[in-house]
């Protein structure tokens, strides 16, 4: 195959929201730069939002004195069970108007209060927007920015500095269209690469086993890759569990904020605050937050389910009684996940004569919504200290790495134009880090490393070309993994060991130490992965990346001992939040030499509410 050498300032790895945040805001502070964004899909349609959004989640409304970032934190900070990076969350939250204000004016339609000539808010936090095209219209914005864009361009690998190994010089992949080997050298790179899932068992099975709420092209390549250079990581035991629409993973907001709809057990019972006691005897004051936590919400509907009064339903039938009303519910799943009109249509649910099941999901790993996993960033100045300061803003513990959206974690409810945000926040200290001299050579690979990441990357088709002369009926070869038939398996470790749907969420140290045994063995058998082309190269890659995204995500939930986000998991041989113990986060790295794992504690630092403030 051919190589191609790609030569930047700025790196750009995934054109998703953040990404094309970095991009635009990369290019106002570094006219002069050449700024590159590599993206896996086609930029106009790639990512969670390939599909579009009917909302977006995180605007603070400051022009009209509606919130401020002090208000946000308190609120992200509540719904975490405590425990955010508060410096980060208030960093995106002072900013995060500007960037809604900039969508607006590159043409995405928002919706307008008639009486109030305000945006129309969907619920505190967020507000509604005609949002099917929300990507091309965001795409359009970074491709102009950018010097370069390749599409269909999978990065698997970064590549270090040969002289340096704690700081970055680039990174590698597969052109899945062309066939090439993609070799870009950049002074700065920043990972955009979105959250994962596939990771556990989704809910769906057989043929609508590819559909699950958050988007299946999200494997974890921005904790794989971060976790493979020896980056810091925080929060990888936070995954996020969401209520949605069963089957077609409709998601809630609009239903219960704007809709003002009630949900209930199977008798028509509101069951939501029946668990308070209960509740507040494991999980101490914080089921007292309002509005009540995400996580707490779901541990009142799984608690409702295990007593057998399930199916849980959604009172769509009772709040639809208008024609603005009926087109609103409509239009937020046309917007943003059609397969739940499908799922209406398909199974004879009208939504104003009958209500809808709702189910919790599968766990995802995200940085972005009500969860945070990810890279431990250095904070802004301006704000952060001690332990939460080590460099440029966004930075991780690998020099010139920086990170937004997803990637980043420690910071939750960054929704679609946080992550543009934080992307934009990256791009500006990536920028700084470079002008600034912080980086004065040019990024230099060892001799031989160019090849031998070339050999590993390609190496499932020759394990494929090898093997398939073995085949003596059907598919299955004695002699490679396929990588679909790696991913049912890593699913079901994690659902059955690390806390899946399939076992209510529930794990124990006994079971993630036979989780971590049988991933080892997993780990042992993608050696073995085939790949009959280059659409399974990139699958194999993509599960590649998900396995060791899901190690850190057990070792992490090994390490931490209680459960602080129950209705995301549970440790039942720590059934109860620690605030004593554990009110800290649990980080971790990976010796990129040697593959071993530390694990430790950093401090919670409370920045909003501190008297005196
Ligand atoms: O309500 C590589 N999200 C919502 N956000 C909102 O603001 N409002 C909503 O209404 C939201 N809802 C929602 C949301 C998502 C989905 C799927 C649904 C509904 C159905 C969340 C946001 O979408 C999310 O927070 C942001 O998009 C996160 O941004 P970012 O940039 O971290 O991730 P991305 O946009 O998926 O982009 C990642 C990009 O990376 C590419 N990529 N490229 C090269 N090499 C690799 N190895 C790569 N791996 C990945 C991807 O292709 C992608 O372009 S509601 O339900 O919550
Ligand atoms: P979702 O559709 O579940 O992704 O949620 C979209 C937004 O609405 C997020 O900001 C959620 O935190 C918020 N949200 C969803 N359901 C509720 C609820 N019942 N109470 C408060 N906020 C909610």
């Amino acid at each position: 195959m051919k190589t191609k050498f790609v030569d930047s300032d700025v790196l750009i790895i995934g054109g998703g929201m953040a990404g094309c945040g970095a991009a635009y805001e990369a290019r106002y502070w570094g006219r002069n730069l050449k700024i590159v964004i590599a993206e896996k899909g086609q930029i106009e349609r790639s990512g969670a939002v390939a599909m579009g959004l009917s909302a977006i989640n995180c605007y603070m409304g400051m022009r009209w004195n509606e919130n401020t970032p002090e208000d946000f934190v308190k609120y992200v900070r509540n719904d975490l069970m405590g425990l955010i990076r508060e410096d980060l969350v208030f960093d995106i939250a002072r900013h995060v108007d500007s960037t809604v204000h900039l969508f607006e004016e590159w043409g995405l339609p928002i919706v307008y209060d008639e009486q109030t000539k305000r945006y129309k808010r969907e619920g505190r936090w967020q507000i509604l927007i005609h949002g099917e095209s929300y990507k091309p219209i965001v795409a359009e914005a970074a491709t102009k920015a950018a010097t370069e864009v390749y599409n269909r361009v999978m990065i698997t690998h970064l590549l270090a500095d040969a002289e340096d190994n704690n700081k970055i010089a680039g990174a590698a992949g597969i052109g899945v269209r062309d066939g090439a080997f993609y070799v870009f050298r950049a002074k700065a790179v920043i990972v955009a690469a979105g959250g994962a899932t596939h990771v556990f068992r989704p809910r769906s099975v057989g043929e609508g086993a590819g559909r699950t709420w958050y988007s299946p092209w999200s494997t974890g390549s921005a904790y794989a890759l971060l976790i493979a250079a020896g980056a810091e990581m925080t929060q990888m035991e936070n995954k996020l569990v969401v209520t949605r629409f069963k089957d077609g993973y409709g998601p809630v907001g609009a239903w219960f904020l704007a809709l003002k709809a009630t949900a209930s057990n199977a008798y028509g019972e509101d069951y939501e605050l029946k668990y308070r006691e209960e509740q507040r005897a494991l999980y101490g004051n914080y089921v007292d937050a309002k509005p009540f936590p995400t996580c707490l919400r779901n541990d009142a509907m799984l608690r409702e389910i295990k007593a057998g009064r399930s199916p849980i339903f959604i009172h769509t039938e009772k709040v639809l009684d208008t024609r603005e009303k009926e087109e609103l519910g409509h239009e937020d799943f046309l917007d943003m996940t059609m397969s739940q009109t499908i799922v209406w249509a398909s199974q004879n649910i009208d939504p104003k004569k009958r209500p809808s099941e709702l189910q919790p999901s599968e766990p995802y790993i995200m940085g972005s919504h009500a969860t945070c996993s990810g890279a431990w960033a250095s904070g802004p100045t301006d704000l952060s200290s001690g332990e939460y300061v080590w460099g440029y803003n966004r930075m991780t513990t690998v020099r010139g790495l920086f990170g937004a959206g997803d990637t980043i974690g420690g910071s939750a409810h960054k929704f679609s134009s946080g992550s543009f945000t934080e992307g934009r926040l990256a791009g500006k200290a990536a920028v700084a880090y470079i002008v600034e001299g912080a980086t004065d050579k040019k990024p230099l690979i060892a001799p031989g490393k160019v090849e031998s990441v070339r050999d590993e990357i390609f190496a499932p088709m020759e394990t494929y070309k090898l093997g398939r002369n073995m085949i003596t009926r059907g598919t299955v070869s004695p002699f490679y993994l396929y990588p679909d038939q790696g991913v049912v398996r890593l699913e079901k470790i994690m659902d059955e060991y690390v806390g899946g749907w399939g076992s209510y969420y529930t794990t124990n140290e006994v079971l993630l130490n036979r989780g971590l045994e049988l991933l080892g063995m997993l780990n042992e058998d993608l050696a073995h992965l085939g790949a009959e082309n280059l659409h399974q190269l990139q699958r194999a890659w993509e599960l590649r990346h998900r396995v060791l995204t899901a190690e850190a995500v057990l070792r992490h939930t090994l390490y931490r001992k209680e459960t602080r986000w129950p209705g995301y998991c549970y440790r039942s041989d720590f059934p109860g939040v620690d605030d004593k113990n554990w009110h800290v986060f649990v980080n971790s790295r990976r010796d990129p030499k040697t593959g071993d794992w530390s694990l430790f504690t950093r401090p919670y630092v409370q920045l909003v509410g501190v008297e005196g403030t």
